[in-house]
């Protein structure tokens, strides 16, 4: 087969560079005329494979997933990547495929999602690039492929007559690279019932407990319906929005009471059911709720860290855990007790990835709706849903009295995240300008009750790297407050601003007066900085 080389310098490729979670856009500028062959280009033009590699190939099944994806194998095939390991129809969700490179010691991986960002034409596009261990490629990659995007003059393409069929299982060859096409559920699925007692959560289910899932019309559907309906059981009926489809059904696959509103209604006070749960479009993200309870991700580390010497695999001491700076310190409450080390680290999985690769850590997780251990290298929303579903067996208490328990013995960190779509870069330049420039001796501040705001700053032990410009943390005289401030980097349109607000009190009732206060704080910090 013709190999074809495009000369096309069609598109100046400046400020192409990864974000939080890889590089996403709207569809309309990845349909750019080369865009994403320069892109894949550049990914390969960086080394991080080389034509001995094999590489995972997955997506979320957004629009324009499987268009990107034969570009993407016509590409590999031109530059000659020995092997290409992709889920069947071009399904994978993050999850699996991080396990796949990790077990098949494959050399890394490309994952077509914007996460939970929206789908659809006029949605968003999103390639995460994975390395060898699985995990989201790390600063020193994106800065790599980065300056590969500012040199590229050229891409390699196969010149093909007939489309790649990935719609079936299959083995073929095309000039030197072998393409194999796999069932994407089935030894993910596999793995986590060695993670996991599933006799144990399946009696549960044969139980009285009620049960039901909400897929967003994400990636998950299928790996659910494998999970819950033909191994435990549960009537198909209960796992909601489980079809993979391209515009997410019109649904924003971000799971949160806005964009599953009918979902979120079926827990309040004639709920029939013990728990929900609802994924991210790619699977990697949590929600769990129960009847008028809904599970704060930080907890949900907390207490997850707090069961894990109950848990099949879990059950050595752990060797250290870690969260993301805005994440609350609930977590660090349950490591005190256990002499556990706690690492403090910039938002995105990226992070944890050198800390679970050199056994610095084995539970990680984000405020965000992301939790995982070990046992990959990326977040991971079957794994909490299952983790929390042992707990719920081993202990056969409902979601609500495990929490409660938990606060009862370690308090309550009361967390909240308020997002400021910012109009312009030079405003939130602006923003963080005047953070910075701050006297603390300044009177608002005084009467806010602010000590001081610190720039987040992290070293990581591995790759003996400081990392600046990560965010602002804020304290107060108050020891319970804390507030931190960052800028997102998976938004595609918008400058937003995420603030944090975090308050610990022993007492776990007075929710509604925390509340207020947290919302008092944060109309105050708004003001004198601005941001409205
Ligand atoms: C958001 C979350 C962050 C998460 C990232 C990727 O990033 O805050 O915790 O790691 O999404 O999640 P940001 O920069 O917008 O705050 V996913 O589900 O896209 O992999
Ligand atoms: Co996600």
């Amino acid at each position: 087969m013709k190999s074809e080389v495009n000369n096309f310098k069609t598109l100046p490729f400046l400020n192409q560079k990864a974000g939080t979670s890889g590089l996403r856009r709207s569809v309309r500028e990845f349909k750019k005329k080369n865009f994403l062959e320069n892109y894949i280009q550049s990914i390969i033009n960086s080394k991080l494979f080389s034509s001995s590699s094999e590489i995972i190939v997955g997506s979320d099944g957004r629009y324009f997933s499987k268009e990107a994806i034969e570009i993407t194998l016509k590409i590999c095939i031109a530059n000659n990547i020995k092997k290409i390991i992709l889920g069947e129809k071009g399904i994978l969700s993050t999850p699996a495929l991080s396990y796949l490179i990790k077990f098949n010691k494959s050399d890394g991986g490309i994952n077509f999602s914007a996460s939970h960002n929206p789908g659809g034409k006029d949605g968003d596009f999103g390639i995460k690039i994975n390395s060898s261990n699985g995990g989201p490629i790390v600063q020193r990659w994106i800065e790599k492929i980065f300056k590969e995007t500012l040199k590229i003059s050229s891409f390699k393409k196969v010149d093909l007559k007939k489309k790649i069929n990935i719609n079936q299982k299959n083995i073929f060859k095309i000039n030197n690279t072998l393409i194999e096409i796999i069932d994407p559920v089935d030894d993910y699925v596999n793995f986590l019932q060695n993670i996991f007692d599933f006799s144990l959560i399946k009696s549960l289910f044969k139980s009285n407990f009620k049960f039901t899932f909400n897929a967003m019309n994400g990636v998950t559907g299928p790996y659910a319906k494998k999970i819950f309906c033909d191994i435990f059981e549960l009537d198909e009926k209960h796992i909601i929005n489980s079809f993979p489809k391209q515009d997410f059904g019109g649904l924003i696959p971000d799971p949160c009471f806005e964009n599953a509103k009918d979902f979120y209604k079926l827990f309040n006070d004639n709920s029939r059911y013990d728990m929900g749960a609802l994924s991210d479009g790619d699977g990697d993200r949590n929600i769990i709720l129960a009847k008028n309870f809904e599970l704060s991700s930080s907890d949900s580390l907390a207490i997850i860290v707090q069961y894990s010497h109950k848990i099949l695999n879990l059950k050595q001491p752990l060797n250290g855990v870690a969260r993301s700076f805005p994440t609350s310190k609930a977590l660090d409450k349950v490591a005190q007790k256990r002499n556990l080390k706690v690492f403090e680290t910039p938002t995105g999985w990226k992070f944890f990835s050198n800390l679970l690769d050199n056994g610095l850590v084995t539970i990680c997780g984000e405020e965000s709706a992301g939790l995982g251990s070990d046992h990959i290298r990326e977040k991971d929303g079957l794994w909490a849903i299952l983790f929390w579903l042992s707990i719920i067996a081993i202990t056969k208490n409902s979601v609500k009295q495990i929490v409660e328990n938990h606060w009862i013995e370690y308090g309550r960190f009361f967390s909240k995240r308020y997002d400021y779509n910012i109009l312009t870069k030079k405003k939130l330049r602006h923003i963080f300008k005047i953070m910075k420039n701050y006297s603390i001796n300044n009177q608002e501040l005084k009467v806010m009750g602010i000590k001081k705001i610190i720039d987040f700053e992290y070293f990581d032990p591995i790759e003996k790297v400081y990392y600046k410009d990560q965010g602002k943390v804020i304290f107060f005289n108050d020891k319970n407050l804390r507030l931190s401030v960052r800028q997102s980097g998976t938004n595609s349109k918008k400058y937003l601003l995420r603030i944090y607000v975090e308050y610990y009190s022993k007492n776990f009732n007075n929710e509604s007066f925390i509340y207020k206060k947290m919302d008092s704080v944060l109309s105050d910090f708004v003001k004198i900085f601005m941001i409205t």
